[in-house]
């Protein structure tokens, strides 16, 4: 067994990192059986911290152990049962889940059984595979048990082992697991590419080589202590909430399977998950990030600043080294093998398609992503529930906010119903917004939950990314096209269950910059903040695009932050070059007068004008109104339409807290008024 402590005792890693437990431990087993005079001195120093920390009765296991050990034949060790890993490697008491389902990975489980030892807590019948390397065992937890660490004891005819499982400390909810609401701006940080904090783990000795900033698709340094120094900049900047990109423990050596150039035109060479898409350990942090602790002290800390964090999970796959790949827990943990599956065909509609068969929508739903990503098969019992508790282990261990769940239409409805259910049981206020990268409402809209579908789902999913109108967004506002696009494509909201929560954004990390678009200015990036600002649900911001980063296609829209980055001699969090601070302070305004304003963030939204390049809409409270007018042209407009049925003077003037339009005067219900070109407004009566 070779699992350790981290620094927080909260969890129990493998010493040597996941991907290569199995070569490891096959070592320590041959070790063993080679002489176990000479072996059992550091093997029991190895355990002997274990042993004293288990209070009373470890002299008593000691001695048993000493016992068994001396009249076991060295072979006879070699296949004893060993422990690798423990998932989750602990729980709660009071849980919405009870018994916990635990999953021991090891070797020479054959006819095991588990006893926990340790205040009341029972262990179930263990089912165990064929290959003798995993347990399946129900944990109960009684409801009153104190938090501190049990065993569970695992025996076979050969020998037993004893693996550490901890009953945690619920922590407090007050000012934890919130979700987050249209009174919210997320923010979109891809950890590795926003601000490097510490120096010390960007070349971790578990993973050298993989950082070269020189390099697109290498680890570039940045982690959990840079976002923490520089929540105040994000506080100032009026964000209110933080998308982070996935933190999980990805494969510590370069990405032989998943080849790609630097830049568009070179030559094809290994990567890293620098991104965190690829799990290797879904209860392990990416050690280039920072540790657990670290990262509950980043959610504490934006905590205390009013900001939420939001987690980006990954349920539909797992990286290519995971473990798994080679030896899954049960026959159907994935869709098909390494050797033989099927290819993502993308062919995502037939997943909603009233005329599809299983059979064609299979493809989509079981295929591997670029025909590497090993697909998780949620059908299958087992690894639905390892998910399930997965999700509600991050949530319970770092008090987090929100999911992003990521490729949320390849993955069952079914699943997702299951899963969401065990979320809001737990933590009603939670909420999670899914990725469905779609331009099409008929499409997206199918996938939000709260109405059940022709097949007779409601997968119950809270909200999604409102991609239909980036589209039409970066259409109008970056190439000068007809803004009428906008409009059209809000007439589509009656689609959604439920459209005032949706999540508007100009970018992500998956999309190239705004100002990479053809046609882009400043001018229309500041228009697009102003619409993504004043629309229903509540706005995605991406990192950068408040100082006007370019990039073109991933992975150049994944630059790093200029001045996260102290060697770079730059620092845009405080000196910014005009361009940049005319952005900056824009989106500031903006989410200044999106707290300030109720209706921007809670009234309906009724579209007043819609005209080629003029685009006027009000959000209305039953108590006040602000209008919001765009004039995309590259000339001044004059813009005029009728307030009646508005929560506005019938005569006045109104305001332009953009400072864009001079004078906005209301006569006999009628409102006029000149707005310079490539400008936007926010109106309001004085
Ligand atoms: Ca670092
Ligand atoms: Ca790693
Ligand atoms: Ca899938």
């Amino acid at each position: 067994m070779r699992l350790r402590k981290d620094s927080i005792g909260q969890r129990y890693r493998t010493a040597s990192g996941s991907e290569r437990d199995q070569s490891a431990t096959s070592e320590s087993g041959r070790r063993l059986s080679r002489n176990v005079i000479c072996t059992l001195g550091p093997y029991l120093a190895r355990y002997r911290s274990r042993f004293c920390n288990w209070g009373r009765h470890a002299s008593v296991k000691l001695s048993l152990l000493l016992v068994g050990l001396v009249f076991l034949s060295p072979a006879a060790l070699a296949q004893a049962p060993d422990v690798f890993k423990i998932e989750p490697p602990g729980w709660w008491a009071n849980h919405s889940i009870n018994p916990v389902r635990v999953l021991v990975r090891g070797k020479n489980f054959k006819g095991a059984t588990v006893h926990a030892i340790g205040a009341g807590v029972t262990a179930g019948v263990a089912k165990v595979n064929d290959a003798g390397t995993y347990i399946f065992v129900d944990v109960r937890i009684p409801s009153q048990l104190k938090p501190g660490s049990i065993r569970l004891e695992i025996k076979t005819a050969r020998g037993s082992i004893e693996a550490p499982f901890e009953i945690y400390a619920p922590l407090a909810r007050a000012g934890r697991f919130q979700g987050f609401t249209s009174n919210d701006v997320i923010y979109l940080i891809m950890i590795d590419r926003f601000s490097d904090g510490d120096p010390s783990n960007d070349d971790p000795p578990q993973s050298p080589g993989m950082y070269d900033r020189s390099r697109t698709r290498y680890y570039h340094g940045g982690d959990f202590e840079g976002i923490i120094s520089h929540l105040p900049y994000l506080k100032e900047l009026g964000v209110t909430a933080i998308w982070l990109t996935p933190w999980y423990d990805n494969v510590n050596h370069l990405n032989e399977r998943e080849q790609y150039p630097d830049r568009p035109g070179e030559q094809k060479r290994k990567i890293t998950d620098y991104h965190g898409y690829g799990a290797v350990d879904f209860y392990g942090v990416e050690e280039h990030f920072g540790s657990l602790a670290k990262l509950r002290e980043l959610v504490d800390a934006a905590h205390k600043l009013g900001i939420k964090i939001i987690q980006d999970q990954v349920a539909n796959h797992t990286g290519p080294y995971h473990a798994w790949v080679k030896d899954p827990p049960t026959p159907t943990w994935y869709n098909g093998t390494e050797a033989n599956h099927l290819a993502n065909v993308w062919q995502t509609w037939s997943v909603r398609d009233p005329h599809s068969t299983p059979q064609v929508s299979r493809e989509t739903l079981e295929g591997w992503f670029v025909d590497i990503l090993p697909d998780l098969n949620q059908n299958d019992p087992e690894c639905a529930r390892y998910i399930v508790q997965n999700t509600l282990w991050w949530i319970g261990v770092t008090g987090i906010d929100a999911i992003r769940q990521d490729t949320f239409q390849y993955v069952p409805r079914t699943f997702w119903r299951q899963w969401m259910a065990a979320i809001k049981r737990e933590y009603p206020n939670l909420n999670v917004v899914g990725e469905v990268y779609d331009g099409d409402v008929a499409h997206t809209s199918f996938f939000q939950g709260g109405r059940a579908r022709y097949d007779g789902i409601d997968d119950r999913l809270d909200t999604l990314f409102d991609f239909p109108l980036m589209y039409p967004l970066r259409r109008a506002f970056a190439e000068g096209k007809d803004i009428r696009e906008l409009p059209r494509i809000l007439a589509s909201d009656a689609l959604y269950p439920n459209p005032s929560v949706l999540i508007p954004f100009i970018a992500n990390h998956d999309t190239k910059r705004f100002m990479n678009e053809p046609g882009a200015t400043i001018e229309g990036l500041k228009m697009a903040q102003t619409l993504i600002m004043t629309m229903r649900g509540t706005p995605q911001l991406y990192y950068g695009d408040e100082i006007a980063m370019e990039g073109g296609d991933d992975p150049d829209n994944r630059r790093d932050f200029p001045g996260g980055f102290p060697a770079d001699g730059i620092d845009a969090f405080h000196t910014r070059n005009r361009t940049q601070d005319v952005v900056f302070q824009h989106q500031k305004l903006l989410a200044e007068l999106r707290k300030e304003l109720e209706p921007l963030r809670s009234g309906n939204l009724i579209n007043l004008v819609a005209k080629e390049h003029q685009y006027v809409y009000a959000r209305n409270t039953p108590t006040s109104s602000v209008l919001v007018a765009f004039n995309n042209d590259a000339k001044n407009a004059t813009v005029q339409f009728d307030v009646s049925g508005l929560k506005v003077p019938n005569s006045g003037t109104l305001l332009d807290r953009l400072g864009n339009v001079r004078s906005a005067r209301v006569t006999n219900r009628i409102v006029r008024f000149e707005m310079p070109a490539r400008t936007s407004a926010i109106l309001v009566a004085q």
